[in-house]
């Protein structure tokens, strides 16, 4: 009995599957080991996130919120098996040729971790090892299909696969895919682990930190923002891991000397600590890419000044050790303002996620034009000679953080019960005088003033709540912020892209 064509067809695409499964698995672990960012997975990743046009990007942060990386990788994994079943079906015929078609698709991984900026050569190894591993893998299970192991049984000439011989092929081979795979993963996440320094106290320390309205109402957002809960985003999917003791910052361009510091060069300056809210342009409207933190570092402006600033720059362009670029103002980054070299967050070094070892924080501006993680240089330059990663995306170059106001409770379409209960949230009005009110308008009647939370300055969010003796029915809840500036968040709604959203945030609750 000859095995029909299509299920033939099938096992053929299945090896293709489970080879290139078997690769990936063998560069990851071999990228985790060298270079996390040499994946070939992650390489393809980050390398399609920057050329992904930026209203697509958009989408995909909006629709995919904090899963959007999980999205991409997932596909990319997708299109990488697609193919790779092509190649399984290919080398049916002539497994030489499958093998190249893996072949092709891993020198495309190879090729995508040696186009990033700080990549050496050494970085083309994990897709080299993953070509090996998938074309061994191939071989070996188009071979065990093509062996007969018992001719007397064939009752034709065809190839007949040798049941027991591709069961064993893909019962090692599925399982060394696991295990390397699981490997590399936990490989990866070891060397996540915040590194141990021991950080100076601040000589120039925040007041004390006060108790948040999230210890009486533990729907609220809490005042400080956990550092393994604070927001991420990244345009590279793996964490940089950097070595403190090699790491050093240089200052250049239009400056009367270029500085080059140490980590203990930095730590012997003074050190300031401040409570800071970032936000990030791309939330919107009522979203969750905002988080107050206590940030421990040195002055920007004194670290400026070791180099001299010189007269003719208008913009610190930020690189960080992945050469991914930022640009900030000059003269708003040095206007006087709390702007951080940071090395501390929550009392503790930045985690890796977080900037690991030294990172920018500049109050009232959103974080893709302040906020450097992993920083490495600071170049002082022009606009007109130098343009960064988000402006050559038609980002804005100049966005400071707008006034905005978000109910946390209760949640958009819930269903609570009739009676007293408590609407709350957080507003932020960084650097335009903080939050001095916050509104809400119940049915769109008329704007009452709710309670504010502890106030921790201007650079900081504000919790408020107010009391609502909910009447059964449907109700829609308005909110709105008042800066210490006296001015009135807008209800003029504007999209994040490409100076940051803006509009009132209005949910619906059913109370029964
Ligand atoms: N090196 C580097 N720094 C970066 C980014 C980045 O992708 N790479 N993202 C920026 C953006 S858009 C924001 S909003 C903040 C977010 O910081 P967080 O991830 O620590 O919350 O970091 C900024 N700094
Ligand atoms: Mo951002």
């Amino acid at each position: 009995m000859d095995t029909p064509r299509g299920a033939r067809a099938l096992l053929f695409a299945g090896f293709g599957v489970l080879s290139a499964l078997v690769g990936t698995a063998a560069g990851h672990l071999t990228a985790a080991l060298l270079d996390p960012a040499a994946s070939p997975v992650l390489a393809v990743g980050s390398t399609v996130i920057d050329l992904t046009p930026t209203p697509l990007k958009e989408w995909a942060i909006r629709t995919f919120g904090d899963d959007d990386k999980t999205v991409l990788v997932g596909s990319v994994l997708a299109g990488v098996l697609l193919l790779a079943a092509v190649a399984g079906l290919v080398a049916r015929r002539r497994t030489a040729l499958g093998a190249a078609v893996l072949v092709a698709l891993t020198a495309l991984a190879g090729a995508a971790a040696l186009s990033r900026p700080q990549a050496g050569l050494a970085d083309v190894v994990p897709s080299v090892v993953a070509a090996l591993a998938g074309v061994g893998a191939l071989v070996w299970l188009v071979r065990a299909a093509d062996t007969d192991p018992w001719p007397a049984l064939a009752d034709t000439e065809a190839a007949r696969p040798s049941r027991r011989g591709v069961l064993v092929a893909v019962g090692v081979l599925g399982l060394a895919a696991a295990v390397m795979g699981g490997a590399g993963r936990w490989l990866t996440r070891l060397r996540l682990q915040p590194a141990e320094v021991d950080l100076p106290a601040a000589t120039d320390r925040a007041p004390r930190f006060p108790a948040g309205l999230e210890e009486r109402f533990p729907d609220i957002t809490a005042l400080r923002t956990p550092s393994a809960d604070f927001y991420r985003i990244d345009t590279r999917l793996d964490v940089p891991l950097v070595d403190v003791d090699d790491w050093r910052l240089t200052i250049d361009g239009d400056v009367q000397r270029e500085v080059t510091l140490s980590f203990a060069d930095l730590l012997a300056m003074p050190l300031v600590e401040r409570d800071i809210t970032l936000t990030c342009v791309s939330n919107s409207v009522g979203g969750p890419y905002v988080g107050g933190a206590r940030w421990l570092g040195v002055r920007l402006t004194d670290v400026l000044d070791l180099a001299g600033v010189g007269s003719d720059a208008d913009q610190i362009l930020s690189t960080d050790v992945d050469g991914m670029t930022i640009s900030t103002p000059l003269e708003l980054a040095t206007d006087g303002r709390d702007a951080l070299v940071a090395v501390g967050m929550n009392g503790a070094a930045l985690p890796r996620e977080h900037g690991f070892p030294v990172r920018l924080v500049i109050p009232g501006l959103y974080g893709f034009i302040s906020a450097t993680k992993w920083l490495e240089r600071m170049t002082l330059t022009t606009y007109a000679e130098e343009s960064a990663y988000w402006t050559d995306r038609d980002w804005a170059t100049d966005a400071p953080i707008k006034l905005a106001s978000r109910i946390d409770t209760p949640g958009s379409f819930d269903t609570i019960d009739a009676g007293d209960t408590v609407i709350g949230g957080i507003a932020w009005a960084q650097h335009r005088g903080g939050v001095a009110r916050v509104e809400v308008s119940i049915d769109g009647g008329g704007w009452q003033p709710a309670r504010l939370g502890p106030d921790v300055g201007e650079d900081y969010w504000r919790q408020w709540w107010m009391p609502w003796e909910a009447s059964s029915g449907r109700h829609t809840l308005t909110v709105r912020a008042v800066n210490g500036d006296g001015e009135t968040q807008t209800p003029v709604r504007a999209d994040p892209f490409p100076e940051g959203a803006s509009g009132l945030q209005e949910i619906v609750v059913d109370v029964d």
